[in-house]
């Protein structure tokens, strides 16, 4: 059976020759080609693309490439890439001809640390094979959240001649990741302790000051 994504063409010589003498003879040459038909599908490299990009990017910020490859010829592997609107609440965005990803707006770490799409290439024929990848993409952090305490202002009644034990503790929090979001609490001001001589936790080391200045 005639392939064309195994022989796209081939020439026959023919020759005629009569039976008198002498024998007269003529030539030709047939070329063929063998027309392709879309017979094959577009197939991604890989069937899961993995990637990293940073929060509040600009929009348009490159996230990865995907690339698919198709073994027949002309329109028939002719590519064009695409990402279903509304997939991933349309925060990326493809280029059809490059299959280059890319950010649609500012991401948000704290709302979001990683996305899955499905990302699809066609080829050019009517109707068109296609071929799906998935994208899984992790959001990286960048530290724009300051530690936030749960109160500006904290007020208390200690009684005095209490024993040197926890009497309380505040908390701070704070959303970033790894030690974007890691907290070291230290007093500051005119009681200051030095605490990082100690490994007195915090909340002992409040109880102690307030013994010592009490
Ligand atoms: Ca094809
Ligand atoms: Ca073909
Ligand atoms: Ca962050
Ligand atoms: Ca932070």
């Amino acid at each position: 059976m005639l392939d064309h994504e195994d022989v796209s063409m081939f020439q026959l010589n023919i020759s005629a020759r009569d039976h008198g003498f002498p024998r007269r003879v003529a030539y030709t040459r047939l070329t063929v080609n063998v027309v392709d038909i879309n017979d094959n599908s577009p197939r991604f490299e890989y069937p899961i693309y993995n990637a990293t990009v940073q929060e509040n990017t600009n929009f348009g910020t490159f996230v990865t490439h995907i690339q698919a490859s198709d073994a027949d010829a002309g329109i028939n592997a002719q590519l064009t890439y695409l990402i279903p609107s509304g997939l991933a609440e349309s925060n990326f965005q493809i280029n059809p001809n490059t299959g280059d990803i890319s950010t649609n707006r500012t991401l948000d770490r704290e709302s979001a640390g990683s996305w899955i799409l499905t990302a699809y290439v066609k080829d050019g024929a009517y109707p068109a094979l296609y071929d799906s990848t998935t994208v899984q993409i992790t959001v990286l952090d960048v530290n724009d959240n300051a530690p936030v305490f749960q109160n500006p202002h904290y007020y208390l009644d200690v009684p005095e001649n209490m024993a040197i034990d926890l009497f309380h503790t505040v908390v701070a929090e704070d959303p970033d990741s790894g030690l974007n979001g890691t907290i070291t609490y230290s007093i500051t001001g005119k009681c200051l302790m030095d605490l990082a001589k100690s490994d007195i936790p915090l909340r002992t080391v409040l109880a102690k000051r307030f013994v010592m200045s009490s």
